[in-house]
């Protein structure tokens, strides 16, 4: 391969990007597009930023994937990786064996868990967690005696994953569409939006009436049929849905009523990124399982699992064989990640920083956007934060006029954050940040500095085209 003009110890970027377009089919991607566009080849991280081919700096205001909450660069992770491979790279925890920072790490894991959480089934990741939580939940009931207990109820709008369990349960019309999805005993209600659905409401009124729609779905079909309800304690994928507070505690109280289990969905909200360790514990869900991935290794080595409450997991051990499990369930290697980036985690009181002071800070420069012409409401929790474009301003939130969707107005103002090294979600017309949870103040002016100036470009390019008012 020729050598790059910009560092001549990297590979020609148009070279790459061709290799890229003939070979490699991207993940939730338009190939035909991508080809003649050709992909963006991102070589480096440190800390908050990460460097493209062309030497190019970028502000990573989405950790990744939601993911790398300790940030990039953190050498204590590759050497605990580097050991762990050097005296055990792999061992199965099939037929009678564990290897040590497994048994670690499920310890560790569970003195994090909110009380009543002793037991841990690991997956390698987000998606095969949530495939292990519709096992284990219809497993739960068989033992229970109910065996009649088998659809889990999702919602719209949720991401859960992309195997055909993990998509199906998912709210995503997009991935419905392809391949026959959901599949059969997975059911939706609508999400907890408060600009979608709570007009002539109070965000703490809408909250009950959202949660109100659980229960008309478990009486409609049946009490006796429903093994479990699932959510996203605050929605990611979804365009970080913040749900108000009346809404978590009143469907655990559905739950109860139904005797229907709740799976918290942590797969973003855990690991420090809304200022606890686990969110559901601090908006009051109490569930009997969690999915967790993502910031449990930060993404440094793949990496899921699903927390599971005592409730349950005395059934399963009484129960005998449950009979499933991944080759990578226990993976040595992950799991010295984990150990050492929880370690990081609690060195730095990363997660009460975002509780106490980033995240404060976050929320009040964040909030401040919703004074800018192009942005109807801005809000934040912890380290995940949303904003909508909207055409024209007005004091309520429900009488704000909106893009035509197929302007694709996320997506531009998207560009001009990417052009100007800023890395900034759109999902539709809602512009979303989940940063790394090491930012500092200073960090975050930066980035709020540059979002404000992308925001004043998109603000000039749509006015060009007339599209405002
Ligand atoms: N649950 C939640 C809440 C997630 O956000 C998964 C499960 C699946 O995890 P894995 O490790 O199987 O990917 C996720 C993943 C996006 C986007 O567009 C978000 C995710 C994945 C891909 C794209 O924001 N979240």
């Amino acid at each position: 391969m020729t050598t790059n003009p910009v560092a001549p110890e990297l590979p020609d970027t148009q070279a790459l990007q061709r290799l890229d377009a003939a070979h490699y089919l991207h993940p939730f991607t338009d190939h035909k597009a991508l080809a003649e566009k050709g992909a963006r080849v991102v070589v480096r991280g440190d800390g908050i930023y990460l460097w493209d081919s062309e030497g190019r700096k970028m502000l990573d205001g989405m950790s990744g994937l939601w993911c790398v909450n300790v940030g990039y660069g953190r050498n204590s992770i590759t050497q605990a990786v580097a050991k762990q491979m050097d005296t055990l790279p792999f061992y199965n925890s099939f037929f009678n064996t564990t290897n040590i920072p497994a048994v670690q790490l499920a310890a560790k894991l569970s003195s994090l868990a909110p009380p009543g959480f002793s037991h841990v089934f690991y997956a390698g990741s987000g998606s095969e967690a949530n495939d292990t939580n519709v096992r284990m939940v219809r497993r739960y009931w068989d033992l229970m005696g109910q065996p009649g207990r088998q659809v889990v109820i999702s919602r719209q709008n949720a991401y859960h994953g992309s195997t055909m369990a993990g998509a199906s349960l998912g709210g995503m019309s997009g991935m419905h569409v392809q391949g026959g999805l959901p599949i059969p005993g997975i059911v939706h209600i609508e999400q907890p939006s408060y600009t979608a659905h709570g007009e002539g409401m109070t965000p703490e009124e809408f909250g009950i009436v959202a949660a109100s729609w659980l229960e008309e779905r478990i009486k409609e079909l049946g009490p006796d049929k429903v093994a479990a309800f699932i959510g996203e304690p605050i929605q990611g994928a979804g365009g970080v849905i913040i749900p108000p507070s009346t809404y978590w505690p009143e469907i655990r109280r559905i739950c109860d009523k139904y005797d229907v289990l709740l799976i918290a969905d942590e797969v973003i909200t855990g690991f420090g990124r809304l200022g606890s360790w686990f969110a559901s514990e601090a908006f009051g869900m109490r569930p009997d399982l969690i999915t967790f991935a993502k910031g449990v290794t930060s993404g440094y080595v793949p990496m899921g699992g699903v927390l599971v409450s005592d409730r349950i997991a005395q059934v399963l051990v009484a129960g005998g064989d449950f009979n499933h499990g991944f080759t990578y369930s226990g993976h040595p290697v992950a799991c010295a990640a984990a150990m050492e980036n929880i370690r990081i985690i609690e060195e730095e009181g990363l997660v009460e920083r975002v509780a106490h002071d980033t995240g404060p800070y976050l929320k009040q420069r964040f909030a401040s956007l919703a004074a800018h012409p192009l942005v109807g409401s801005a809000e934040s929790h912890g380290f995940v934060a949303g904003l909508d474009l909207v055409r024209r301003k007005a004091a309520r939130v429900h009488h704000q006029a909106r893009f035509d969707p197929t302007l694709a107005v996320g997506m531009i103002c998207r560009g001009h954050m990417f052009e100007n090294g800023m890395i900034m979600r759109a999902v539709g017309d809602r512009m979303i940040i989940a940063p790394p949870l090491i930012m500092t103040h200073a960090q975050i002016d930066e980035m709020m500095q540059k979002i404000r100036y992308c925001l004043d470009l998109t603000l000039d390019d749509l006015t060009r085209r007339g599209w405002l008012g």
